[in-house]
């Protein structure tokens, strides 16, 4: 019996060494695969980029010069309006001056001052008009110098400020550019909520806070219409000032009011925005988070009882892990960008959505969005860790893959199946590839620390 005993525990005991060694080696191994990942030459992906941008460019060039976007199935050109407000190259100007293209920098800026004219009689969706075109010219002015991008802003501005004149201070939806004539009184915090970066930086040139105040304004009248919870609305009726859907999430709709509130804190060093994003940042990690050991997703739920009402998660939601990360909440940032990257790898490319209970796909387009490269960027800027430039490696040779046409890049109009759809978004250019560039650029042209990126990418200086 003794004999027995003393044998079972000397074979318990190679077995635990026996394991303890194949537990080191896999963590050798593991090391391993990191060390292997420092061998990515980041200057050559930097110029892949660059060379996939211009790529991107040419195809605009050639079928849609001086229109918003192309088509690049049809390889026909595309306006928003009944007149262009050319959305590609004020969305694409700064990211040419990040990679050096300084003639195609040239030409778009000569385009831009011989066309741009905002005195058109026609509605717009404030929202984008502001964070795509006022927020590119407005990084244009910073990066460039040229005082008539500042000109060009502050004109626009005044334009759509009127799109604030309602009882509440939030914006309506749509304001027509030359009568000021306002239309959407329903809308939703991301398109209430995502002025201040651009009026702040706009105040800052210009001396004026009169384009700090409304925006702060709007923002500060949204925030009151939280619930008891600290939970955000997805429907407001700017004109009411009521709830009118009342599922709150970090979703498109909401995720760039959330955005504003902590890049506004920082950028403008605001302690109102600090005392409103700590309370809201709580509750969101209270009723919206849903961890199941290491993994992390963000739903959705009841704004008034934090219940869960879905598990749906999607291609816009990956940029809260970069927001994550500004707030120094690193642990759910790394968290949750594992699962952006899980999202991204299953179908080779993101979807729009997913349940993420399922991992099943709900709308499987893919429309060339930036967010999951950006919250990588993000955390290779906060961390350091060479995962991330796997990635972002692995990221864009699917892009390039799934997304690229002859002459140019399109979206996806289902991961499943990689049939490709039939436009090419400014956010491309603006964003996607920006985000993907400055991932692996080394140039020291921007650094990450001394900006603020509007939720279009375009970056402004901090101080
Ligand atoms: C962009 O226009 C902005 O990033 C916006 O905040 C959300 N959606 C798109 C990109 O996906």
């Amino acid at each position: 019996m003794k004999t027995t005993s003393t044998l079972s525990a000397l074979l318990l005991s190679l077995l635990i060494l026996f394991s303890f060694q194949a537990h080191s080696q896999a963590v050798e191994m593991a090391s391993a695969s990191i060390d292997i990942s420092q061998l990515i030459d980041k200057a050559e992906m930097a110029n892949r980029v660059k060379t996939e941008f211009l790529h991107a460019w040419n195809g605009y060039k050639k079928y849609a010069w001086g229109y918003d976007a192309l088509q690049p199935l049809s390889k026909k050109p595309h306006n928003w309006y009944k007149k262009s407000l050319l959305m590609t190259p004020v969305d694409a100007f700064d990211t040419m001056i990040l990679m050096d293209l300084t003639e195609e920098a040239k030409e778009t800026k000569e385009l831009i001052f011989k066309n741009l004219d905002f005195d058109v009689d026609m509605d717009v969706q404030n929202f984008e008009v502001s964070i795509r075109i006022l927020g590119g010219l407005l990084s244009a002015y910073e990066l460039d110098g040229d005082r008539r991008f500042l000109s060009l802003a502050e004109d626009l501005a005044k334009r759509l400020m009127k799109a604030f004149n309602s009882p509440s201070g939030m914006p309506f939806r749509y304001v027509n550019l030359k009568t000021g004539a306002t239309s959407g009184e329903i809308s939703n915090p991301a398109e209430i909520g995502t002025y201040l970066i651009e009026y702040g930086t706009l105040s800052k040139h210009t001396g004026n806070p009169e384009y700090y105040n409304t925006a702060m304004k709007a923002m500060a009248a949204l925030y009151e219409l939280r619930s008891p919870i600290n939970l955000t609305a997805e429907g407001i009726n700017v004109e009411t000032n009521k709830v009118t859907n009342p599922v709150s999430h970090i979703s498109g709709c909401i995720d760039s009011y959330l955005e504003y509130m902590l890049k506004g804190s920082i950028l403008f060093n605001d302690k109102q925005l600090t005392a409103m994003w700590k309370p809201t940042i709580e509750a969101v990690n209270k009723y919206l988070a849903d961890q199941s050991n290491d993994t992390l997703w963000y739903g959705q739920s009841d704004m008034y009882t934090g219940k869960r009402t879905s598990t749906k998660y999607g291609a816009l939601d990956a940029f809260f892990a970069g927001t994550l990360a500004m707030d120094n909440d690193l642990k759910r940032a790394e968290a949750l960008q594992n699962s952006n990257y899980l999202m991204w790898k299953q179908n080779g490319v993101e979807p729009e959505s997913i349940n993420y209970k399922t991992m099943k796909v709900e709308n499987g387009s893919y429309i060339l969005r930036p967010e999951n490269f950006e919250s990588v960027y993000y955390l290779y800027q906060y961390t350091n860790d060479q995962r991330y430039l796997e990635m972002g490696k692995k990221m864009f040779e699917n892009l390039v893959k799934s997304c690229r046409t002859h002459e140019a890049y399109t979206a996806i109009q289902d991961v499943r199946t990689m049939e490709k759809k039939d436009y090419m978004e400014s956010f491309f250019f603006a964003e996607t590839l920006k985000y993907a560039f400055l991932l692996f650029d080394d140039s020291g042209k921007l650094e990450f620390h001394k900006v603020i990126f509007n939720t279009e990418a375009h970056p402004y200086k901090r101080g």
